[in-house]
């Protein structure tokens, strides 16, 4: 890590860990001591196959940022300002367990939850011998660093995948995102795309299906229900991940950009990049600690977390892994 990064990461980390929602990412420095980290995962092979569907988001403007008062303070959601961006397609579900198992089967890839030997599983859906457990993140003690624990063990050692194909890959770092990219000829979205395709064509909402609120006539997205972190009331049918294709896409056909899993960004996390940010097709800060993650998770509590929100930010280290984020890519290129 350059000084560079690590200043980054200061500045970033405070708006993060003081938010009080605690239903955020634990990052990887949570449960080792610096200083022991193992080699970078391993670049990715060649070319795959990358089978999700696509949807297409039209090229145009909108006004990026908290429209709705709700904003986090810390979070960097403000200054509302106007985008332009080119047309993209973006994955019309994040990548599901099913993709990521061909992705790891033709390539050998191991995650960084593997390398490390570890990832962060909420107390809940643990599957691990007592021994496997390695302690609670400091601060959000409901995280436990669960040896074994990796995409295709999502509780830990004694769990697996089987039956859960069509849930989103989770366990993933930004790093190992990034592998899964190169190896499908795609990339991560900016995060002014992910809000841009999140709000689904209805500039100035909440959500991503207009205004109304999540439990209005039905819940209208996976998250939290009950008193965190201890009873859920599985009132919206999912304590963790749901099934990719649950509930109802938004206007341009994208499944769940809020609630379900927090989904990884290409850019750098800054909560004040919206004060200088470029009006067209902009990328992010040069340079960070901390890489952008949207949208929530299914431990977004509608009380106190509301960052199942289009316009919600949050951030983790790139090597941190979890039960509650995964990822959708978006094309390389404008297609013509
Ligand atoms: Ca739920
Ligand atoms: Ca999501
Ligand atoms: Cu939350």
């Amino acid at each position: 890590m350059t000084s560079d990064e690590q200043t980054g990461d200061e500045r970033a980390g405070a708006g993060h860990g003081g938010c009080g929602c605690g239903c955020g990412t634990p990052g990887r420095d949570a449960f080792v001591p610096l200083g022991s980290r193992p080699a970078d995962a391993a670049a990715a092979p060649a070319r795959g196959r990358h089978d999700v569907e696509q949807a297409h988001v039209p090229a145009g403007r909108f006004t990026m940022g908290d429209s709705s008062g709700d904003r986090n303070p810390g979070d960097g959601e403000t200054p509302r300002h106007e985008v332009s961006l080119d047309a993209f397609e973006i994955d019309a579900t994040t990548v599901t367990n099913a993709d990521f198992a061909r992705f790891v089967g033709e390539t050998g890839y191991r995650t960084e939850a593997e390398t490390f030997g570890f990832s962060a599983v909420f107390h809940l859906a643990v599957e691990a011998d007592p021994a496997d457990i390695m302690g609670q993140a400091e601060g959000t003690p409901w995280w436990f660093g669960v040896r074994g624990a990796d995409w295709a063990h999502p509780g830990g050692p004694r769990s697996d995948v089987e039956g859960c194909e069509d849930h989103p890959a989770t366990h993933v770092s930004w790093n190992d995102a990034v592998a899964y990219c190169a190896w499908a000829g795609r990339r991560l979205p900016t995060e002014a795309e992910w809000e841009y395709a999140a709000r689904g064509g209805i500039d100035g909402a909440k959500y991503p299906w207009g205004d109304t609120e999540v439990d209005d006539g039905g819940w209208r997205a996976n998250i939290w229900q009950g008193t965190f972190p201890r009873d859920n009331t599985l009132d919206d049918g999912w304590l963790t991940t749901a099934p990719v294709r649950t509930f109802e896409p938004n206007g341009y056909g994208l499944w769940q950009p809020v609630g379900n899993v927090w989904e990884w960004c290409q850019d750098w996390f800054d909560p004040g990049f919206y004060e200088h940010s470029p009006a067209a097709n902009p990328t992010g800060p040069d340079r960070g600690g901390m890489r952008v993650l949207r949208g929530g998770s299914y431990l977004c509590h509608i009380s106190y977390c509301n960052r199942y929100r289009n316009s919600a930010r949050s951030s983790n280290t790139p090597d941190s892994s979890m039960g509650n984020a995964g990822f959708r890519t978006v094309s390389l290129a404008p297609e013509p």
